[in-house]
C-alpha cells in the first residue's frame, strides 16, 4: 500500500480514538490546572491525549520527533527531519466550559515544510485533513478552493486576546470593515471556518506552532494565505500574531498592521 495512504489511515484511527478519550471524560471529573494565567488552562485530558499520540508515534514511526503543547520544551531550536506538531485539545477553555468547539490537531512537517494536516472537530464529528499538493478534505470529501471574497463581504474571526488587549484599535477597524465579527475560541476551528468559506479571515493573537501547524496546511491547499499579521511568513519555531484569509481580505488586513 502507498506509504502516505497507510500513514493517513493510521492517523485517522488515532484521532477517532483520541476523540473518544475526550468525550468519555465528560462522564468523569476533569482536573483543570492554570498554566500561566487563569485563562491559560490544561486538563488531565489534554495530557492524556498527547501521551496517547506520543506512544503511538514512537511505536509506529520510531525516530520521528514529536513537538506537543503539553510535553515539549519550547521554543524549539529546529524542525529538521519529520516532526509531528500536536495540539491535543485546541480550545481547552471551550472544552472545560462548553464541552464543544474544541479540536484535536496534528501537523506533520518535513524539514520545516507542511506535509500532512488534521483538524478534528470532535463534537461535530468533522475531520478536516490535507496533504501537500493533494488538496484538502472534510470527512473524506474533497473541499473546493475558497472563493476570493473581499473583507467587506465576509465575516471575520478575531481572537479575544487581540480584541481586548494588544492592537485592539486595528482589530476594531478590521471588524468595522468586514460584515461582522465572530469568535469561537479555537484557532484550529476558526481556520477551518475560513477553509470552508464561512469566514473570510481569522486573526490570531499570539499563536504557538501547534495552534498553526495543521490548519495552515489545510488553508494553503485551498488557496488561502496564512502569514504573520505584518505579512511576513510564519515562524514555526516561535509564537506569531497571525492572519489566515482569502487573498483579497489578507491584503486589506495586513495594511492595518504594517
Ligand atoms: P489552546 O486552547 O490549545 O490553548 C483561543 O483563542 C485560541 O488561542 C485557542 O486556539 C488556544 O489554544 C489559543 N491560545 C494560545 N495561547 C493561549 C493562551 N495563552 N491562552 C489562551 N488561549 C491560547
Ligand atoms: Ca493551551
Ligand atoms: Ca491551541
Ligand atoms: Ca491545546
Amino acid at each position: 500500500m502507498n506509504r502516505l495512504i497507510e500513514r493517513d489511515q493510521l492517523i485517522e484511527e488515532w484521532l477517532y480514538e483520541a476523540a473518544k478519550i475526550s468525550k468519555k471524560s465528560f462522564e468523569q471529573t476533569i482536573s483543570v490546572e492554570e498554566k500561566t494565567t487563569r485563562t491559560d488552562l490544561v486538563t488531565n485530558i489534554d495530557k492524556k491525549i498527547e501521551q496517547f499520540f506520543i506512544e503511538k508515534i514512537s511505536t509506529y514511526f520510531p525516530g520521528e520527533r514529536v513537538l506537543g503543547e503539553e510535553s515539549s520544551k519550547y521554543p524549539f531550536t529546529d524542525l529538521k527531519g519529520t516532526v509531528w506538531i500536536i495540539d491535543p485539545i485546541d480550545g481547552t477553555l471551550n472544552f472545560v466550559k462548553q464541552k464543544s468547539d474544541f479540536a484535536i490537531m496534528i501537523g506533520i512537517y518535513e524539514n520545516g515544510i507542511g506535509y500532512l494536516g488534521y483538524v478534528y472537530d470532535v463534537m461535530r464529528d468533522e475531520l478536516y485533513s490535507a496533504a501537500k499538493n493533494q488538496g484538502a478534505y472534510l470527512n473524506g470529501e474533497q473541499l473546493e478552493r475558497v472563493e476570493d471574497i473581499p473583507l467587506r463581504e465576509g465575516l471575520v474571526a478575531i481572537s479575544h486576546r487581540l480584541m481586548t488587549n494588544e492592537n485592539s484599535d486595528e482589530a476594531r477597524r478590521i471588524g468595522r470593515a468586514s460584515s461582522g465579527v465572530r469568535m469561537i475560541g479555537s484557532a484550529g476551528l476558526e481556520t477551518t471556518r475560513v477553509a470552508t468559506g464561512k469566514l473570510v479571515a481569522y486573526i490570531g493573537a499570539s499563536l504557538a506552532p501547534w495552534d498553526i501547524a495543521a490548519g495552515k496546511i489545510i488553508a494553503e491547499e485551498l488557496g488561502l494565505i496564512y502569514t504573520q499579521l505584518n505579512g511576513e511568513i510564519i515562524d514555526m519555531l516561535c509564537h506569531n500574531k497571525t492572519v489566515v484569509a482569502t487573498p483579497s481580505a489578507h491584503k486589506e488586513i495586513i495594511k492595518n498592521f504594517k
